[in-house]
């Protein structure tokens, strides 16, 4: 397996005999299913990818809760509203366990959530698109709630142990998100009207191809997949992954009895997975360079939050001192 590894990937991963006698014994400890805990000797490159990793992870937690909180005071139900409030309050708590998974790896929260703030970091490409009409709010749900339990569920056996906790809680709560995203559809498109059905067509016409996205970029392209699978950060590849979306999820596409924006789409008995068209990757690589739909807008509001929010944190401090003043007279 790791001889395979060190052939494959656009970077190529150092041979356990090129390593020092302290990177052989992190590696074995890696090869043999053993996790690594915030106090153990670590490579900086593997403390450093996975402080990419897990940011931009808890960044698109955080993020990811604005397309949303779009329609909270436009839900068509009260079932519906608390339905989605309860999934964007789920959202920030996996963005709050991330960051702190992240800071067991000695990186600081300001500083990262600052990287965000001013463009520096990444967040997930997913949410630099717009939310139009309610049936986005299921196809949210369905299909990118839906791709991120395939990434997420493998991600439950990443090497680095406090990575790996958080996704166990996380997985649970993104699965229920997902089934409240198909309800959603599946009651549009069995109850609804003409409008109401041509709105899940839009919304998941709209929302399918940058679904896919959300796995990154091919295998050929991708500059961190070999050394990340080598550390077992990342279990399977990004392509990997794509695939086995579109393999459970076109079933539920039919289910649904609607379609995907995708003429190539057919279902192949030779490799027993479904064919799909060519991703457009020059509108991901454009909208990871902070050119989306949506990417100002999304910056902004999160700016526009920490400012706004400054005179509840300080206050909030001023509290907690004064009462600490006290307990100490
Ligand atoms: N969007 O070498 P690669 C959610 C970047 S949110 C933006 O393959 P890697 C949810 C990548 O960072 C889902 N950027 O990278 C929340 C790298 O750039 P840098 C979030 C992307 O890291 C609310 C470059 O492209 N999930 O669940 O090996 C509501 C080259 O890529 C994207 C996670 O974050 C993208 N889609 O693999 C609903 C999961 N793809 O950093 C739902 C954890 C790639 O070198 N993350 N890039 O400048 C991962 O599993 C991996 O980081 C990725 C990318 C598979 C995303």
């Amino acid at each position: 397996m790791y001889a395979q590894m060190v052939e494959t990937g656009v970077k190529q991963v150092k041979a356990l005999d090129d390593m020092s006698p302290e990177e052989r014994v992190f590696q074995e400890k890696i090869d043999a299913e053993i996790k690594i805990e915030p106090k153990n000797w670590m490579p900086d490159a593997y403390r450093k990818t996975l402080i990419r990793q897990v940011s931009q992870h808890a960044h698109s937690e955080i993020v990811g809760m604005l397309p949303e909180g779009n329609w909270v005071t436009r839900a068509p139900t009260l079932k519906r509203k608390l339905q989605l409030m309860a999934k964007i309050q789920d959202e920030a708590g996996h963005g709050l366990y991330l960051y702190s998974a992240m800071e067991t790896l000695g990186a600081d929260r300001d500083e990262e959530v600052e990287k965000l703030h001013s463009g520096r970091a990444k967040y997930s490409s997913i949410f630099n698109y717009p939310t139009l009409n309610w049936a986005d709010m299921g196809a949210v749900g369905w299909l990118v709630d839906g791709a991120a339990i395939v990434n997420q569920v493998v991600l439950q056996r990443t090497s680095y142990g406090p990575y790996s906790r958080a996704m166990i809680r996380i997985c649970k709560e993104e699965s229920f998100h997902q089934r409240q995203g198909y309800e959603i559809l599946l009651t549009m498109m069995r109850q609804g009207n003409d409008a109401q059905k041509a709105m899940v067509q839009d919304a998941i016409n709209r929302l399918w191809w940058p679904a896919l996205m959300m796995f990154g970029p091919s295998d050929a392209d991708s500059p961190n997949s070999a050394q990340s699978m080598a550390w077992k950060i990342k279990r399977h590849t990004n392509d990997e992954l794509r695939q086995r979306f579109i393999d459970q999820t076109v079933p539920q596409l039919e289910i649904l009895g609607c379609s995907a924006p995708d003429p190539d789409l057919k279902w192949n008995a030779e490799r027993g997975h479904y064919d799909f068209g060519e991703i457009q990757w020059d509108e991901f690589f454009d909208v990871i360079k902070g050119n989306g739909p949506c990417n100002r807008e999304r910056l902004e509001t999160r700016r526009n939050a920490i400012s706004d929010g400054t005179w509840v944190r300080r206050a909030a401090v001023a509290h907690a001192n004064k009462k600490k003043q006290r307990a100490a007279a």
